[in-house]
C-alpha cells in the first residue's frame, strides 16, 4: 500500500505547467481522489424532501407557471449534497413534483432518458404512451421510456401531482440527453395493457411465442392491484422475510427499464427490517404510513408523500411506525450497477 503518494507540489512548477498546457495532467496527486480505499467518495447526502412542506409550492406553481408556459410544470427535487442547478437527487436519479390541472394538457414528446411517473394526489389524469391512454390514480406507476412518445392530460376535478423519476442525470452527463417535440397523439380507446394482454402474472398474447417481443409491453403498473398483491404475500411469509416485489417486463422477468429499477415494499408494523448496504444509490418514496430510515447512522423520519434520497453504499433500514403497514416505492439504479458489472450487497 503507497503511504504517501506524490504532490503537485513536488513537482516543478514549470513542468507542471508545460503539462497544462498540453491539456495533460500527473495521475499520482489524483490517484487516491479517484481510486479512494474501500468506499467510494460520495456527495450525495441522505436527505428527505416533504411533501407535507412542498405541497403549498407545487400547488402555487399552478398560479404561477401557465403550462401553455411551462410545458412540464415540475419542481424538481435536488440533493443539496449536489448542488442545486445539477437536478440530480443522486448521481443518476432525477425527481420532480409534476402538478397537472384540470382540462390542461402537457404535450407531445419523446426523448433519450427514460421515465417513470409515481402518481402521489388527485384523480382523473393521464399519460397517453405510444396511443395507449394510461389513467393515473394514487401509487400507479407509469413507464415513458426512452424514445417512446408521452403526453400527459387531465379530465378530473382537482389537481393531480406525480413523481417523476428520470435516468436524467447519467443520460446528460454522457452528453446523450435530448427531446424531439411531436403532434398529439392519436389515442386507442382500448384499456391500456395492464387490464388486457397483461392482465395477470403468467400470461402474455399468444403471438408473442413467435415473434420478436416489444421492449415495453407494459407502462402501467396500477397500485390497486400491486398493494393486494404485498398484502397477501406478507400474510404467507414469515414476519422476518420482506414483502418487496419488483416491477418487471412481464415478457422477459428482466428489469422494466435499462438504467432505474422499480419496486414497492410492504413494511409490516413491528418489523424489524434488515440493514442492507448496497452499491447503489436509491430513493424511496412513502405511498402510506409512517416510519423511518436509518442511512449511514442518520434516521430519517418520514410520512406519507415524502421522498428519501440514499446515496450509493449507504449502509440502509427502514421501519414502520404505529399499527398500521407502511407501503414504501424504491427506486433504484441496481440495473445500471449489474448491467457494468459493479453491482454488489455487503
Ligand atoms: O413529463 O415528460 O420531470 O420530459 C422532466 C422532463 C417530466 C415529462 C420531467 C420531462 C417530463
Amino acid at each position: 500500500m503507497t503511504q504517501t503518494l506524490g504532490t503537485m507540489a513536488d513537482l516543478p512548477a514549470d513542468y507542471v505547467q508545460g503539462l497544462a498546457e498540453k491539456s495533460v495532467i500527473p495521475l499520482w496527486p489524483s490517484l487516491r481522489s479517484v481510486l479512494p480505499y474501500d468506499m467510494p467518495t460520495r456527495s450525495t447526502l441522505p436527505y428527505a424532501w416533504r411533501y407535507r412542506e412542498l405541497r403549498p409550492y407545487v400547488l402555487q406553481a399552478g398560479a404561477l407557471a401557465p403550462i401553455e408556459r411551462a410545458e412540464r410544470r415540475v419542481l424538481v427535487l435536488a440533493n443539496p449534497g449536489l448542488g442545486l442547478e445539477r437536478m440530480m437527487a443522486t448521481p443518476t436519479i432525477y425527481l420532480g413534483l409534476q402538478l397537472i390541472l384540470p382540462g390542461e394538457s402537457a404535450p407531445n414528446h419523446r426523448h433519450s432518458p427514460s421515465a417513470i411517473r409515481f402518481v402521489i394526489e388527485g384523480s382523473g389524469g393521464f399519460t397517453s404512451v405510444d396511443g395507449q391512454k394510461c389513467p393515473m390514480e394514487k401509487g400507479d406507476l407509469i413507464l415513458t421510456p426512452s424514445g417512446v412518445w408521452h403526453e400527459h392530460g387531465h379530465n378530473g376535478t382537482t389537481p393531480v401531482v406525480w413523481l417523476d423519476a428520470l435516468d436524467l442525470p447519467l443520460v446528460y452527463g454522457i452528453e446523450a440527453s435530448y427531446c424531439i417535440e411531436g403532434k398529439p397523439q392519436s389515442i386507442s380507446n382500448a384499456a391500456d395493457n395492464s387490464q388486457t394482454y397483461y392482465r395477470r402474472a403468467g400470461l402474455v398474447p399468444y403471438g408473442t411465442l413467435n415473434r420478436r417481443r416489444a421492449d415495453y409491453p407494459l407502462v402501467r403498473y396500477p397500485w390497486r392491484e400491486v398493494r393486494q398483491a404485498l398484502l397477501d404475500l406478507a400474510a404467507s411469509l414469515a414476519p422476518s422475510e420482506p414483502a418487496h416485489l419488483a416491477y418487471v417486463n412481464p415478457e422477459t422477468g428482466a428489469e422494466c427499464l435499462p438504467i432505474l429499477g422499480f419496486s414497492a415494499q410492504m413494511l409490516r408494523p413491528g418489523e424489524e427490517g434488515a440493514a442492507q448496504r448496497r452499491s447503489c444509490s436509491a430513493v424511496i418514496h412513502v405511498i402510506e404510513g409512517s416510519g423511518q430510515s436509518e442511512i449511514d447512522g442518520t434516521t430519517i423520519d418520514w410520512e406519507e408523500g415524502d421522498t428519501v434520497a440514499i446515496p450509493t453504499h449507504a449502509r440502509v433500514r427502514h421501519q414502520a411506525n404505529g399499527k398500521a403497514p407502511a407501503f414504501l416505492f424504491h427506486v433504484d439504479d441496481a440495473p445500471l450497477h449489474r448491467k457494468i458489472g459493479i453491482y454488489e450487497e455487503f
